[in-house]
């Protein structure tokens, strides 16, 4: 009898979704979270009737770009009919979960909850969704057309710093609220002609309940709306967008809360099992912290076109560089994010002019040269970094004078340890604490291959390396979100994950990095204000 229990257990599967800016995707994991099947709709070449281009509409004043709303609800549709045709076996999902791009909204007509409370099973849900969206072209995070409301928002709630005290974030121009604010304003009718705002994820997510779902803590917290620390709307930042706005919001709830089981629609059309659990849906940078499997006081380093961190924070500072949204895993913690533009670029464009083009000679360079590289510092922003708001590229040797020039071996060490060493700088602003024993760097991203690099970030962040494979993060994570949501309250994340194959630990920190690193910090803090403060900016490159 035990083992038949077993054995059903060890039947079910767990379905995650993730809908991101170029395309919809479904991953299904077995109990034990190994991947059975991964579906995918690319919205430019298989919605073409949509005319996106990378998923997306620019709009002429190349500030506003939006994407369209019932081009998801057809993805949707596809993703199911895709999986049916490739025999998944809807019966046996146990539960569901999913992430979007975050900052996207989604806003629904008034009667609108009647439909999707009663979709057809015998047609699409598109052909019955297509028309109950009162804004029909959803704004994302991608953006950039809301800086003064931005600003009136900083200003209406007591300043940038107040803002960022209690959303996580200073004025941003994707966040939601902000974008809500520019819909309120300049198409005044469609607010009124609203019932409910989704997210990108609560929106995917309302498609699984058939009913409107809630928003998850942790994307919500990218909205400037969110109160972080009580986890609910803070009433002073929604009056400052918009009228009547919480009853548009609706609820909020944790990011691992069960919201329902899955709608009729998708039992009687797929054959879903009735009692299948939908969890709560996150965005698509929660969902990804969750797909790497971290623990309390991780630091997660993704090296790809841009350097971004992830840290997993108890005690975080939010700062007006990076945001910090309610942590997708342990709702009573913190996750930061901070996006770094020169990234694997300026690291390419050093090794052309640096190491002949090549990697092997870049990281022999590495070899050759000390920590701390003499007291060097170089600070390369070939494109305007976010933190600092700067560009240019300066250098500055032992005494703190600035050079024009390095040796070659000089300027790769230069450029990385300037690099990390920022990230830590950062990293320790908005509240990591780096001399925690347990801390662990996990690498990712396409420089996450190369050996000298993953050294110097152990030297600098005076941590452990280890590497992990990020591709389908975010799918893989709402999968996993899935198992950890329908096992229910006093499941610590790290039980469900526990079976999984640990990342390798790849570099270790060298004796005496800490206090090499800790020094260099300090004087890049002082550089970085330098260059800050000069009234107009020379670059030397
Ligand atoms: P994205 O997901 O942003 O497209 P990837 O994570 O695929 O980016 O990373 C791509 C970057 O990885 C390239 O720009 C390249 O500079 C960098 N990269 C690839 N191999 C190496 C290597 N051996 N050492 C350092 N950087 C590398
Ligand atoms: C994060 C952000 C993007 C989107 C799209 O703040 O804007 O990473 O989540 O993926």
């Amino acid at each position: 009898m035990a083992t038949d229990v077993s054995s059903r257990e060890n039947a079910k599967v767990f379905l995650g979704f993730d809908f991101s800016t170029q395309q919809a995707k479904a991953i299904l994991v077995t109990n034990d979270l190994k991947v059975i099947q991964e579906i995918a709709v690319k919205f430019d070449t298989e919605l073409p009737e949509f005319k996106t281009d990378g998923g997306v509409h620019v709009h002429d004043d190349h500030v506003t770009v939006t994407a369209p709303t019932a081009m998801w609800v057809k993805a949707f549709d596809m993703l199911l009919e895709k999986m049916k045709s490739e025999n998944v076996p809807f019966e046996k999902i146990a539960a569901v979960s999913g992430s979007g791009q975050q900052h996207g909204s989604v806003y629904w007509k008034i009667g609108a909850q009647h439909l999707l409370n009663n979709l057809n099973p015998e047609s699409s849900m598109h052909s019955q969704l297509k028309d109950v969206f009162s804004v029909g072209d959803s704004p994302i995070w991608m953006d950039a057309s809301t800086t003064q409301l931005c600003r009136d928002l900083e200003e209406k709630v007591g300043g940038k710093q107040r803002l960022t005290d209690i959303t996580g974030s200073c004025g941003y121009e994707r966040m939601t609220g902000n974008q809500i604010a520019k819909i309120y304003q300049t198409n005044r009718e469609a607010y009124l002609n609203t019932e409910r705002i989704s997210l990108v994820s609560s929106f995917v997510a309302s498609l699984c309940v058939g009913d409107y779902a809630p928003i998850d803590e942790s994307d919500g917290s990218g909205m400037n709306l969110l109160n972080i620390h009580t986890r609910e709307w803070a009433a002073e930042c929604l009056t400052a967008c918009a009228p009547d706005l919480a009853d548009k919001l609706g609820s909020v709830v944790p990011s691992k809360q069960i919201i329902g089981s899955v709608s009729p629609y998708l039992v009687q059309r797929y054959g879903f099992a009735q009692d299948c659990q939908v969890i709560a849906f996150t965005g698509d940078n929660p969902a990804s912290l969750a797909g790497l499997t971290p623990s309390a006081g991780d630091v997660m380093v993704s090296l790809g076109t841009s350097d971004t961190i992830f840290l997993w924070l108890s005690s975080p500072k939010p700062s007006t560089v990076g945001h910090v949204f309610v942590n997708p895993i342990e709702s009573t913690d913190f996750m930061a994010l901070a996006c770094f533009k020169n990234g694997s670029l300026t690291r390419e464009r050093i090794r052309n002019e640096c190491a002949e083009g090549s990697w092997d000679k870049f990281i022999a360079a590495l070899e050759n040269t000390p920590m701390g590289n003499n007291g060097n510092i170089g600070i390369y922003f070939y494109v305007t970094e976010i933190q600092p708001l700067v560009q240019g590229v300066f250098r500055f040797n032992s005494h703190g004078e600035e050079v024009t020039s390095f040796p070659k071996e000089v300027e790769i060490r230069a450029v990385l340890e300037g690099q990390m060493v920022a990230r830590r700088y950062y990293s320790e602003m908005l509240g990591f604490n780096f001399n925690s024993t347990n801390t662990r760097v996990i690498a990712t991203g396409g420089a996450s291959t190369n050996p000298a690099i993953l050294q110097v970030i152990a030297d600098v962040f005076n941590a452990p390396v280890y590497t992990k494979d990020v591709a389908n993060s975010a799918a893989l994570g709402s999968a996993f979100r899935a198992k950890h949501g329908w096992l229910g309250p006093g499941v610590d994340y790290s039980e469900v994950v526990s079976g999984l194959k640990q990342p390798p630990c790849v570099a270790v920190p060298s004796p005496g990095a800490d206090k090499v690193y800790g020094d260099l910090c300090d004087r890049y803090k002082e550089l970085e204000a330098r260059i800050q403060n000069r009234t107009s900016l020379i670059s030397t490159d």
